[in-house]
């Protein structure tokens, strides 16, 4: 068989990508004008002559083209058996499991990953990246809420027929889709996100589990795994901050992470907060979905879960980094503890004063990664070996340069999750007091039958490949 029968990875996910986003503009239509303010902004920061203004120049290097279509989304999945059919699905789409995130320390039952591209290249050509997370029905308190729980989680199915016989034939496939499998395919895996307006629950049910927790409500109730956000990246998270205010969306006082930076690092998030939604609930467990003929037999109600955010994406740090921005943000939540708006954003600042911020010192002391390219290819390098690192004087010499590794990760915890239950001050009623949070990595593997790439070593092999690869055009050994 012919190798292009097959459709090309990048491609699908490009297609499915947009495909999500043109289904989510017409759910929430917010989130649309959402998308037109960061466009708007993205291009502008870029100048007349196409490079960034100069307060904007940040060394994070996005193409516009990769820009203007990246988008990350979040789903909540309920059990073993919805995750390895999510990973089946992602698979195809070139999309695979890194990074761990417990969320037990922020008072919430659940654990999870993110599924994206791997290689650079694939990042390069669109980096859509869907954090996924796992309820872990073993932090819930309440024995009868977890039956609850499980039992409609049992009985529902996110996934169509269709899409799990499709599923099978790329499995056999080898993981890839044929190119007339595609539009099925897309479509039929785009119901496993869709919102559904009528609930897989009663709306008693609902309740039971809303009052328990309300994100229990979300990954147990409905008849898909709705995705409850989709998020643009923008260069200027103020400017679009600023914008949404204008617009009179609903935006959250505080941008989360870390302040702002001469070299931006890690990530910066702010939202619309969450929307109220028409939802129909049955009366009964007895009244099937199918058996439903007319709508009035439904209770009406909403639900709250879905909401718009915007993020700014900085430099990848390495574990030393990591520590230092976890101290300084703790320090700075803790002083700002009953702050609001510049007040706080100036104590973050002054926290954050010790945080290096010129790429080099951050190069230099092992704060983040890079990726190293050869500059002049035509100098023959020479170097006093006694003089420090051979790879800082190769780029003082104008050599080689250090490009910042952008973080193509999450932080879901970075303000509010960590501090909250640092502090004391959550709702963390959902979890059994005899239970200890702790992370569970393997139990996450085992979940779904899949290893979880770490997201160091990710960093690492990036950052050491284009070392060897300068190596090699050099002439020299580099570590
Ligand atoms: C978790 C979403 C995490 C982010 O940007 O940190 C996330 C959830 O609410 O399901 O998307
Ligand atoms: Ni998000």
């Amino acid at each position: 068989a012919s190798h292009s029968m097959y459709a090309d990875k990048d491609d699908l996910r490009t297609q499915f990508a947009a495909a999500m986003s043109a289904m989510y503009r017409a759910e929430v239509p917010l989130y649309g004008d959402l998308i037109e303010i960061v466009r708007n902004i993205n291009t502008n920061v870029k100048d007349v002559t196409g490079s960034i203004k100069p307060h904007l120049n940040s060394g994070i290097h996005a193409s516009i083209e990769r820009l203007t279509q990246e988008r990350h989304g979040a789903i909540r999945l309920g059990t073993p058996y919805e995750l390895r059919t999510v990973k089946r699905i992602f698979e195809a789409l070139g999309m695979h499991p890194i990074g761990y995130y417990d969320l037990s320390i922020a008072g919430l039952p659940m654990h999870a990953t993110c599924f994206r591209p791997l290689t650079v290249s694939s990042l390069e050509c669109n980096p859509f990246r869907i954090f996924t997370t796992l309820l872990r029905p073993e932090l819930l308190s309440s024995e009868k809420t977890r039956q609850l729980a499980l039992q409609l989680l049992e009985r529902r199915s996110i996934f169509s027929e269709q899409l799990l016989r499709t599923l099978d034939q790329i499995d056999e496939q080898g993981s890839r889709l044929k190119e007339d499998q595609t539009e099925v395919f897309i479509h039929e895996a785009l119901k496993t996100f869709q919102w559904q307006p009528v609930a897989a629950a009663t709306f008693d049910e609902y309740q039971t589990l809303k009052a328990e927790h309300p994100i229990l409500a979300d990954i147990a109730c409905f008849q898909s795994a709705h995705i409850n956000h989709l998020t643009p990246r923008t260069l200027d998270i103020v400017a679009v901050q600023d914008a949404m205010k204008k617009a009179g969306m609903a935006a959250k006082e505080q941008i989360e992470g870390p302040p702002v930076r001469l070299c931006p690092i890690l990530l910066r998030q702010t939202s619309f907060l969450a929307l109220e939604e028409a939802v129909q609930f049955r009366r009964d467990e007895n009244q099937s979905l199918d058996e439903i003929e007319s709508r009035d037999a439904l209770v009406k109600a909403s639900h709250k879960a879905r909401f718009g955010e915007i993020e700014q994406r900085g430099a990848a740090v390495t574990p030393k980094g990591r520590k230092l921005y976890d101290k300084l943000l703790y320090e700075s939540k803790a002083k700002a503890k009953d702050t609001a708006g510049e007040e706080a954003d100036a104590l973050a600042a002054e926290a954050f004063k010790a945080y290096p911020d010129t790429w080099d010192e951050l190069r230099q002391q092992n704060l983040i990664y890079c990726e190293f390219k050869v500059k002049e290819p035509t100098t023959t390098p020479s170097f006093d070996v006694q003089d420090g690192s051979v790879l800082e004087q190769l780029i003082s010499k104008g050599i080689v340069e250090a490009v910042p590794i952008t973080y193509e990760d999450f932080l879901p915890l970075s303000a509010a999750g960590i501090f909250q239950s640092n502090l004391q001050s959550s709702n963390s009623s959902s979890l059994a007091t005899s239970y200890q949070p702790a992370e569970d990595l393997g139990g996450l593997e085992k979940a779904m039958g899949a290893e979880i790439l770490d997201l160091n070593s990710w960093y690492m092999s990036v950052q050491q490949r284009s070392l060897e690869e300068v190596g090699v055009r050099l002439g020299l050994m580099l570590e």
